[in-house]
């Protein structure tokens, strides 16, 4: 490690964040399979330092939850009273953990099983890429608690994954998503059986941290403003990424390979 220093790590993981390097891919974990690694303040600060200070090597990242759950949401027992200041400034503290992940350095991919619930699907969210195993299931029982999504960025992140209308449903309704159909809508880009997710998730981060530093950085960075943009305004963002991207030697470099027929061919899928 040689960015991260030792005093955030060693903090971060008595909160329940532990950090391994695979390569040059950050594999970070929910550590609190006790409590289903339910999101407490302790936790949410970790993930956030964790974020914020990935060691330098690392290209890509994964996150995972340890034990039979991703993460069953926030920690109800310590929802406590807060005034409105209180509360948006204890929920904006949560959407600064939470943007440090979906706005860091490298992109990061979510290996989900089991409870994807409440904040644990606002996390997921905040990743580039969700792979579910088989065992997994997705529900946002804030409706049912009396309480409305706002710590994870749930309302702005989910409806972009599956629609506000599905949102909706979910929250009104208590409706709970399996696997299968959860993929179908969009919660998960990648269904792969019991146990797989983690594997799964490793292989297509080590694939992602191939790419040009640029390319994922416009992913992560540019795109989703981009889509966010009227159309003129897009495209005007769009062409000036494009061209910045392109300048890179990296850039240069691979489309000459391919020209040379040293690069791979894009081949059929299966
Ligand atoms: C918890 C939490 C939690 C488990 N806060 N302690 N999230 C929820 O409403 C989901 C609540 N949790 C569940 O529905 C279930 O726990 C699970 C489906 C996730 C897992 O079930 P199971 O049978 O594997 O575990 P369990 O027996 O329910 O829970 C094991 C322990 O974890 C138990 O504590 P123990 O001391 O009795 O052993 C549970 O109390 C504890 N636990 N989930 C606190 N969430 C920023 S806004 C976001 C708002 C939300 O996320 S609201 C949704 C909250």
């Amino acid at each position: 490690m040689t960015n991260l220093n030792q005093p955030i790590l060693d903090r971060a993981l008595a909160n329940g964040i532990a950090l391994e390097m695979q390569g040059d891919v950050a594999v970070v974990r929910l550590c609190r399979p006790a409590k289903r690694n339910a999101l407490n303040d302790g936790l949410i600060e970790a993930l956030r330092d964790v974020f914020q200070n990935l060691p330098a090597e690392a290209r890509a990242a994964v996150i995972h939850g340890e034990g039979d759950h991703f993460c069953a949401g926030l920690d109800l027992s310590e929802l406590k009273e807060r005034d409105a200041s209180e509360g948006i400034f204890h929920s904006r503290g949560w959407h600064v953990a939470l943007n440090a992940v979906e706005q860091g350095r490298v992109p990061v991919v979510a290996a989900l099983h089991g409870a994807v619930v409440g904040g644990g699907l606002e996390l997921a969210s905040a990743a580039h890429i969700r792979v579910a195993d088989e065992s997994t299931f997705y529900a946002l029982p804030e409706g049912t608690r009396g309480i409305f999504v706002g710590g994870g960025g749930g309302s702005v992140r989910v409806p972009k994954l599956i629609g506000a209308a599905r949102m909706t449903d979910m929250m009104l309704t208590g409706r709970v998503y399996n696997a299968v159909d959860g993929e179908r809508v969009g919660l998960a880009q990648y269904l792969v059986p019991n146990g797989g997710a983690l594997a799964k998730a490793i292989e297509l981060a080590s694939r992602i941290a191939t790419n040009a530093p640029m390319t994922n950085f416009a992913l992560t960075h540019a795109l989703p403003r981009i889509a966010e943009q009227p159309a003129d305004h897009g495209l005007f963002t769009e062409a000036l990424v494009a061209s910045i991207a392109q300048a890179a030697p990296e850039a240069k470099a691979r489309v000459r390979a391919f020209l040379e027929g040293k690069a791979a061919k894009v081949q059929k899928a299966d």
